[in-house]
């Protein structure tokens, strides 16, 4: 062999490999474009995309340029050229509707009227597809819509796909602190990096909002809603603008968390009262000062008088006064608010989950039109599983955001498979019944119910600088449910399933079925092992991992497991009917009437809404005590399951993400016996009675589980210490 080609081979092998492991890794995410091994797709996809008719325009469009070029390289492994002139047959057009042929325009007149917003229309026309759309963000959602459908192998005959965005704002909230620590992150540092900005753009920005754009996610919250004043600072709205200049493309805006006390840490001033002239004044033109450097910033999230932060009652005003004077200063800009309805005080003796209910419903109609109540899907605070907020029924006048946890904090950090949108799916789907039957959740969430003017949906990131971005290789598939669900609330969990799984690991139907399942039930099992039939928030103190359900030493009585169970001797869960604390009361009341009865509360809710004896009989005909111990072994023997499917999955996964999946499943089964031996040792010191049959028995005794300390738990700002 030649020097020549010995180095060209070392330099193909060399190429080869980096890339072979950056897939390993994960870091590509669902955007690995792997090339098709099926010898008719790719005969059918290389008959049909002979070249690319494209318009040439500013950076968006470069950038569908760039990912159409490397994607068709990897798929098709050549790209088709891109032709001048006018499209020959078997071109895939790319064109905005303004600048399509006349031909064209005729042929797709029927679709055209139907794309607003940044929707877009992928269609055959004659021999060509045609991918359109009115702007340039529409034709990058487009493109990624037609790459995704290659990725899966889906037939171009013939093709029509319309989709327009249901919800208007489709964010991420990181909860990353300025120092880099992700409060609630378990995927490693915060990817902002900080003080290397606005100088050092890392690679990894441009990643990240490429990833963002595919699925449809439009804005970011770049800060912790534990805000530090700090990043409204100039040096700090510097580097913020950096930011949003790599993102901007990609048609993604920035958005930050205010503190609310800013005007007093930062401004100089005494009082941060939304009332006093001069606060207004000092918000107005501390967001001029933002704007003239981000002229499209997104605007503020808030988190006030919640959890011992700032807000408007500590000068005695409402949420509308402090949301409000904020929502005035943006406006000019069209700039929104966020304001978080995730409210509890220590001072108030009700029932925390009725708590934010009790606040805001009130105040329905009072807000600007920019404003936007930002609620967490359950009343409490990301369990495991919860039933639906009943503010969504209940505010027909204020546009309400969705907030969902992408991050683990309760559900096994990032070493647990969980596929959450499933968990999306159950609460989008609850039918609150505030206009009778069918008015579902996501129906408030798109603002279709109540014809609000604005809508959105956000999801707290699980991102961090991992090679990987989400720790767990699984965790990817809830990013990118979160932002296929933000694009359309109402995509079953399965499809969404379907399609990660084909775009990240393979298309092999022997691999798509069996891991589909096991996604798909994962997140049934993580209750089970962790808060069946209806408990929550039983975990451990601060860092929240593994069980703590003993725990009643916390200053604020409903920080405290014990006051979530209420578990004695006679029985266990929280009474919220009206014979305890009403908190049904705050449901339609077709709602309040099914959680109500014990006959018909859907079983997965029965001890957040009853206190039951120990042998209260189950629908299945065993006592309580014996459900839960069978539902926690469920738990476990689900996980088992999983990893006896994976197993079997060596053949279709990379040799680096086939063993990190493994591994973590053993961590797992490991940390599901360990919830399901220290609840029921722990429940039993109340019930008193033997382990069901069905429930294996526990390895070591309770006080061993008690003792366990995890004083580096990851995952806790400074600000918990
Ligand atoms: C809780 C978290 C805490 C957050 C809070 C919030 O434990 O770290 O600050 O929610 O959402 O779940 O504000």
């Amino acid at each position: 062999m030649s020097l020549l080609k010995k180095t060209q081979l070392s330099v193909f092998f060399l190429s080869f490999f980096s890339v072979l492991s950056q897939t390993d890794s994960g870091y590509n995410l669902w955007l690995n474009y792997r090339k098709i091994e099926n010898p008719e797709v790719l005969s059918e996809y290389t008959r049909h995309i002979q070249g690319i008719y494209m318009e040439s325009g500013e950076e968006t469009l470069n950038i569908v340029k760039e990912e159409l070029t490397l994607a068709l390289k990897g798929l098709l492994g050549m790209s088709p050229p891109f032709v001048p002139g006018q499209p020959k047959e078997y071109s895939l057009i790319v064109r905005k509707t303004e600048n399509l042929s006349r031909e064209i325009r005729r042929k797709l007149e029927k679709d055209i009227p139907a794309i607003t917003k940044d929707g877009y229309l992928i269609r055959s026309s004659g021999k060509n597809i045609v991918i359109t759309a009115h702007n340039d963000i529409g034709i990058l959602y487009g493109t990624f819509h037609f790459l995704r459908h290659l990725q899966q192998q889906l037939s171009l005959g013939n093709i029509r796909i319309l989709e327009v965005p249901k919800t208007d704002i489709r964010v991420l909230n990181h909860w990353d602190n300025l120092d880099r620590t992700v409060e609630r992150g378990y995927a490693g540092a915060s990817i902002w990096k900080w003080h290397r900005l606005p100088g050092y753009i890392d690679p990894r920005y441009k990643d990240y909002a490429r990833a963002n754009a595919s699925v449809g996610i439009n804005g970011t919250v770049l800060t912790n809603v534990n805000a530090s004043a700090l990043v409204l600072t100039p040096a700090y709205i510097e580097k913020v603008a950096a930011l949003a200049d790599v993102f901007r493309p990609y048609g993604i805006k920035v958005y930050l968390t205010a503190r609310f006390s800013a005007p007093i840490e930062i401004g100089g001033l005494e009082t941060a009262d939304p009332l006093n002239p001069e606060v207004r004044q000092w918000w107005k033109e501390k967001i001029s000062e933002i704007y003239k450097e981000i002229p499209d910033f997104g605007g503020f999230l808030v988190k006030a008088n919640s959890e011992g932060q700032p807000g408007p009652q500590n000068y005695g005003r409402s949420h509308v006064d402090g949301a409000n004077m904020m929502a005035d200063a943006l406006a000019p800009h069209n700039g929104i608010v966020m304001w978080r309805a995730f409210v509890y005080s220590e001072h108030d003796t009700t029932d925390r989950a009725k708590q934010a209910y009790s606040e805001f419903v009130s105040l329905d109609g009072k807000f600007r039109d920019n404003v936007l109540i930002q609620v967490k899907n359950g009343a409490i605070d990301f369990q495991p599983r919860e039933p639906f907020h009943p503010m969504f029924a209940a505010m027909p006048r204020t546009p309400l955001m969705m907030e969902f946890q992408i991050t683990q904090e309760y559900l096994g950090f990032s070493t647990h498979m969980v596929f959450l949108p499933k968990l999306y799916e159950e609460v989008l789907q609850a039918d609150t019944y505030s206009h009778g039957k069918g008015s579902y959740v996501a129906k408030v969430i798109d603002g279709t119910l109540d014809n609000k003017k604005i809508s959105g949906i956000a999801g707290v990131a699980n991102i961090g600088s991992d090679i990987n971005w989400t720790g767990h290789p699984f965790g990817q598939a809830n990013w990118y449910g979160f932002g296929r669900l933000a694009w359309d609330p109402y995509i079953p969990a399965e499809k969404i399933a379907d399609e990660w799984l084909r775009l990240t690991f393979s298309n092999d139907e022997n691999f798509v079925t069996p891991v589909k399942k096991m996604l798909l039930q994962s997140h049934r099992a993580v209750v089970n092992y962790m808060t069946p039939l209806g408990l929550h928030h039983i975990m451990d103190t601060g860092h929240h991992y593994g069980p703590g359900p003993w725990v009643n030493n916390l200053s604020r009585p409903e920080w405290n497991p014990v006051y979530y169970h209420k578990a004695d001797e006679n029985g266990i869960g929280f009474d919220r009917t009206p014979t305890g604390s009403n908190a049904t009361s705050q449901y339609t009341k077709e709602v309040a009437r099914i959680f109500n009865d014990v006959e018909t509360c859907p079983e997965e809710f029965l001890l957040w809404f009853h206190h039951l004896p120990w042998d209260y009989k189950l629908h299945n005909g065993r006592t309580l005590w014996d459900g839960l111990g069978i539902k926690y072994q469920e738990g476990v023997n689900q996980v088992r399951k999983a990893k006896n499917t994976w197993k079997k999955m060596e053949p279709y996964v990379n040799k680096q993400q086939f063993g990190e999946i493994s591994m973590l499943l053993d961590i797992q089964l490991e940390e599901a016996v360990w919830w399901r031996n220290a609840c029921m040792l722990y429940f039993q010191t109340h019930s008193k009675k033997a382990f069901p049959k069905e429930m294996e028995t526990p390895s070591h005794s309770l006080e061993y589980y008690q003792s366990l300390k995890f004083p580096y738990a990851p995952g806790i700002s400074p600000k918990w210490h």
